[in-house]
């Protein structure tokens, strides 16, 4: 088993550092791939993993053209698959997601190989409400989709993945590329038979004085995912026996009545 923490950035200004710093300081292999960043941070980073022996374990990955962040990760994943890899930490570049929690989730993948690693976001007082509620619609179609086996928060970007069950799931679809990737993982893999372990991460939401940056887009993501969700309904509706069976073996989470009541706080 060989872990590596991988991050995916778009555009992520001077916190692109600070996290690869933060995530350094814990997991001696660390991975960027900066995706088509046009702010610098890119660049900055570059000299950083070329500047001899403090550099090692640092690798930064370029593409020339943004792809999203699916994509991003996907070439990541490959690359760190061909360099002998099992299993990777995905974390956000923004600084919202806690480094300090990264040996846990590492330890708690080496104890459980064949499973994912899912973060429970654990929100400040910052967080916005809208955002908060509308990952608990997404969360309730996750469940459903996967048959109450145990996602438990479809979104969170901090994650210990298998590689290889991810890459084979990516390959079967041309979706995943962009903001769909998180949840679409965790269903996709969940179908595959990999069990969700769920551990707490806290997630900060950064004021722009802070150096906060978000690339989220209420309407067109909010479309993005609605179109996941109901691909993946479809898809769970073609896996019904097997996921029906899945139940009556025992692995049930019980679920919320529905998502009206899964967005109450
Ligand atoms: N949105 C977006 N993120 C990308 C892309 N490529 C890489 N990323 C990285 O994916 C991670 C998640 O992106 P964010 O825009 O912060 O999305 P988020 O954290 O889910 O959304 P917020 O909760 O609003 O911060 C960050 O590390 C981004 O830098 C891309 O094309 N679009
Ligand atoms: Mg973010």
């Amino acid at each position: 088993m060989r872990q590596l923490v991988l991050i995916p950035s778009f555009n992520s200004g001077p916190k692109l550092g600070e996290t690869v710093r933060a995530a350094r300081e814990r997991w001696p292999e660390v991975w960027v791939v900066v995706d088509g960043s046009t702010d610098g941070s890119g660049e900055a980073l570059l000299a950083e993993a070329t500047g001899g022996p403090a550099a090692t374990g640092l690798r930064v990955l370029v593409l020339p053209e943004n792809r999203g962040k699916g994509a991003a990760v996907l070439h990541g994943l490959r690359e760190a698959a061909a360099a002998g890899f099992t299993h990777a930490l995905t974390m956000d570049a923004d600084g919202q997601h806690p480094a300090e929690r990264i040996p846990a989730f590492m330890a708690a993948s080496r104890a459980d190989p064949g499973a994912m690693v899912l973060g429970l976001p654990v929100f400040g007082p910052e967080a916005p409400a809208l955002r908060v509620r509308g990952r608990r619609v997404s969360n309730w179609w996750a469940g459903l989709e996967t048959g109450w086996a145990g996602i438990g928060d479809s979104l969170c970007g901090f994650r210990v993945y298998p590689i290889a069950p991810l890459l084979a799931a990516m390959g079967g679809t041309r979706w995943m590329r962009r903001f769909d990737f998180d949840p679409e993982a965790a269903v996709r893999l969940s179908w595959r038979g990999v069990r969700a372990v769920n551990l707490p991460a806290p997630v900060r939401y950064l004021s722009a004085a802070e150096g906060g940056v978000s690339h989220f887009r209420y309407l067109r993501d909010n479309a993005l995912l609605t179109w996941m969700h109901t691909r993946l309904a479809l898809g769970a509706l073609l896996r019904l026996p097997v996921l029906l069976r899945r139940r009556r073996l025992g692995r049930r989470v019980p679920p919320p009545a529905s998502p009206a009541a899964a967005t109450r706080p």
